[in-house]
């Protein structure tokens, strides 16, 4: 076969094989098998020597046309290999938009935050500040603080978690309180919600840790009628304005007066139904008039000062609100019962 014949098959092969290959590694093994330093042109090309002055450029330049066929032919298959490549991805890639979309769960409030907010919402429009306190407290500022002597029995070991001679875990927030009192000046009108915490024994209405919201008025002139008027309008916002209030007496070491305040059964109105157990009164919170020991220990004169204070158990007005019938739902955070506040 003489050279041009030669790189006659070259180029028919080369154009055959550039038709028909299966992927990018195969094209360049075509490419370099024609078009390489080592390839089958370049073979070609190295016989030149052997031809005539007068058919040396001619033959050249039939080598150059055949490079330049191969050389268009390779191009043009790794231009085809790119578009099937990303007709190939376009097509894996696609996005049905008609698919139904994936929500993520949103968490919601629990319940007795839900009950918290509502009723911070309520004593801020009537003025009162939200203050905070610690919940490991001295005994002085949760007991001494408040009228408690040593020798008082809601001192016992078996009410009280001890964690040394003289911290506790609070056994209510009232210990906060008696901190802002020493601290402010009259006039005094703050709300104190937190967590509290007994030795009580663990069943459907007792938790060793629970929730309160306590609250404190102290100026001159505050009388049990400013604790009766605050206590009425406080009910009126959450059970409804046709609600009555009553009290009680009661006793509590750091009040005196002290009073159990029963609402209007909102159930039946009063009637006596299932939830009042027939009486037509539910009891909300226990509350009194600020004991002068307690003023005075704080640093206020009780001659000229006086105040009123309440306590409310927020896991009872929870359970109650949303009919809850164990106390213990509040604290194990179960998902099946916490989705059922989702969006109140
Ligand atoms: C100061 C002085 C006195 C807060 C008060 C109650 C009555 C009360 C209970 C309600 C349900 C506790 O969670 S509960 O078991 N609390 O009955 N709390 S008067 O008296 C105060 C507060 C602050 C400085």
């Amino acid at each position: 076969m003489s050279i041009r014949e030669q790189l006659e098959q070259i180029k028919k092969d080369g154009l055959r094989e550039l038709e028909n290959f299966a992927d990018a590694k195969e094209l360049d093994n075509i490419r370099v098998r024609y078009l390489g330093k080592k390839g089958e042109l370049t073979a070609i090309l190295k016989q030149m020597g052997k031809l005539s002055a007068e058919e040396r450029p001619i033959v050249g330049q039939a080598a150059n046309e055949v490079r330049q066929a191969l050389e268009n032919a390779v191009q043009k298959s790794v231009e085809r290999l790119k578009e099937k490549e990303l007709a190939h991805r376009l097509a894996s890639e696609t996005v049905d938009v008609t698919l139904p979309g994936k929500s993520e769960p949103l968490g919601g409030l629990h319940p007795l935050s839900i009950v918290q907010n509502e009723l911070i919402d309520i004593f801020q429009s009537m003025g009162f500040d939200i203050v905070d306190g610690p919940e490991v407290e001295t005994d002085y500022y949760c007991f001494e603080a408040l009228n408690v002597p040593k020798d008082h029995p809601a001192r016992d070991m078996q009410d009280t978690f001890y964690l040394g001679d003289n911290l506790l875990l609070r056994t209510q927030t009232s210990a906060a309180q008696a901190r802002v009192m020493e601290k402010r000046n009259p006039p005094i009108r703050i709300v104190c919600p937190g967590r509290v915490y007994r030795a009580d024994e663990v069943d459907a209405t007792h938790s060793p840790v629970f929730h309160q919201m306590e609250g404190l008025v102290v100026d001159k002139g505050i009388t049990m009628c400013d604790l009766k008027g605050c206590l009425e309008q406080f009910a009126h916002e959450i059970y409804g304005p046709e609600t009555k209030v009553r009290f009680r007496p009661s006793f509590f070491p750091f009040t005196e007066p002290s009073v159990e305040v029963d609402v209007s059964c909102s159930e039946c109105g009063g009637k006596g139904c299932r939830i009042c157990k027939g009486t037509g009164w539910i009891e909300i919170l226990g509350a009194g008039m600020v004991h002068p020991n307690v003023l005075r220990g704080c640093g206020i004169d009780p001659d000229v000062y006086s105040g009123f204070a309440f306590g409310i158990g927020l896991d009872r007005l929870t359970t109650t609100r949303y009919r809850i019938s164990d106390i213990r739902l509040l604290f194990e955070n179960d998902e099946r019962f916490l989705d059922q506040f989702q969006g109140k």
